[in-house]
Order: structure tokens, then C-alpha cells, then sequence
């Protein structure tokens, strides 16, 4: 069986679970917690070069990068595939994918460490910072998106890494205290609504449940 490294609450490690659940694909799960040096393996330095999280292991292939992996996945096991071959949404797919890097860079990531690591290290949060990220930066990635989405999917007639990306970021999103307003963002909040209510997202959030207990983190939002 496939092994995954990482842990739920991260995005990247998310947006694999996702990938394998819709291709129906069991995994096990080995936490690793970049941040917290225990839960790191004796080989985590060849595992991950960079030392982020996701790496899966299959067979022989031990593979870091959530976008690496689900290509991968694609590739090896084409059931339920989940980047469109049309080259136009091809393209698109991936687009949307790297875009939600940028937004994970960022958006999450300064926010994870200002509401999430900055208190647990006892180290006071940088305010200015907060105010610039949700301000100027959070509304800049979901502008752009309200204006892409069009329906249910965001390329094609499926779920692709596209969707897997949008909905992997939003809910770590949710999780940190922020939402996608209906009033100023109709389409997007339909659509994230929309991907909450699909099955591989549902089995998705009631795993990661005991994750979000221990970490104080709100599920109601989603899932109401
Ligand atoms: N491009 C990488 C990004 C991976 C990434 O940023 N992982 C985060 C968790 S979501 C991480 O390991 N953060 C730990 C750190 O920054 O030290 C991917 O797609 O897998």
C-alpha cells in the first residue's frame, strides 16, 4: 500500500489525499510535521530534499511535491483522471494549481505562522502583517478567482487538480478563522460549497476531524 507523509492540516498533503481518494486508492498515513522535529523519520533528509511535506512512497518510488505526486498518480493510475487532456485545460489545470501555490505562499502560509506557530513559540504576532495579508493580498487570489469560476468545476467537466487546489487552500482557509463572503464572491463560495458536498471531500474532513480537534480548529463551516 502507498505511503504518504505529512499531516492532513497541511494543504499540499491534503490536496494527495484528495488525488487518491478519487482515484480510490488506500494509502497509509506516516505524520510528519515539518515544524516539529519527533515526528520527523531518520531518512526525512533523503525523503525530502526540501524538506516540506507531502513525499509518497510507492513500491520503489519514494516522490516529494503535492503536484509532482498527483501527476504521478495520473500517470500510473489513469482511473478517474484528474488533469484534463485537452491541452487548453490542461494548461488551464495546471495554471490554477501553481496560482494556488502562490496564494498558499502568500496568504496561508504567513497567516498559518502568525495565528497558528507564532502563539505556540510565544512570540507576539505581527499585526501589520495580518492586516496586509487579508486586506490587500487574500482579496487580490479571490477576485481573480470569483472572475474564473463559471459552474461546478473550474476547467472542463471534472474534478482536476484545479478543483483539488482550490478546495485543498480554501479549507485550510476556513480553518484559520476566514471565508469566502457569498455577497462579494457569489460564484466561488457556490462553487467551494459545491466541492465541500462531494464525497472525497466529505470522507476528506472527517479524517482529518481528530487533526482539527487537537489543533483548535473549526470544521462547522464546512460542513453546515
Ligand atoms: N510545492 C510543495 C509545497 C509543500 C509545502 O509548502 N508544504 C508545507 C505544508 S502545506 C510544509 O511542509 N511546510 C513546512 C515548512 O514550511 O517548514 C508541494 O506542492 O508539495
Amino acid at each position: 500500500m502507498m505511503k504518504l507523509y505529512g499531516v492532513p492540516l497541511s494543504v499540499h498533503t491534503r490536496k494527495v489525499q484528495l488525488g487518491l481518494r478519487a482515484k480510490g486508492l488506500d494509502h497509509t498515513l506516516r505524520v510528519v510535521i515539518p515544524i516539529a522535529p519527533d515526528t520527523l523519520p531518520e531518512n526525512w533528509k533523503t525523503l525530502s530534499p526540501t524538506g516540506l511535506i507531502p513525499v509518497i512512497e510507492d513500491g520503489d518510488l519514494s516522490l516529494p511535491d503535492s503536484g509532482a505526486i498527483l501527476q504521478y498518480l495520473d500517470a500510473k493510475y489513469p482511473n478517474t483522471p484528474l488533469t484534463p487532456t485537452d491541452p487548453e485545460q490542461r494548461g488551464r489545470a495546471i495554471w490554477f494549481e501553481a496560482y494556488l501555490g502562490a496564494f498558499f505562499r502568500d496568504v496561508l502560509h504567513p497567516l498559518f505562522h502568525q495565528r497558528v506557530v507564532a502563539p505556540m513559540q510565544g512570540a507576539v504576532a505581527d499585526d501589520a502583517l495580518m492586516e496586509r495579508v487579508l486586506t490587500e493580498r487574500a482579496p487580490r487570489y479571490l477576485d481573480y478567482l470569483e472572475g474564473q469560476v463559471d459552474g461546478d468545476w473550474l476547467v472542463g467537466d471534472a474534478l482536476s487538480v484545479a478543483d483539488i487546489a482550490v478546495g485543498a487552500n480554501l479549507v485550510l482557509f476556513s480553518y484559520l478563522g476566514e471565508t469566502v463572503p457569498a455577497a462579494r464572491y457569489p460564484a466561488l463560495s457556490t462553487y467551494f460549497r459545491h466541492l465541500l458536498r462531494l464525497p472525497v471531500f466529505i470522507a476528506q474532513l472527517a479524517d482529518e476531524k481528530p487533526f482539527t480537534a487537537q489543533m483548535g480548529f473549526s470544521q462547522e463551516s464546512l460542513t453546515a
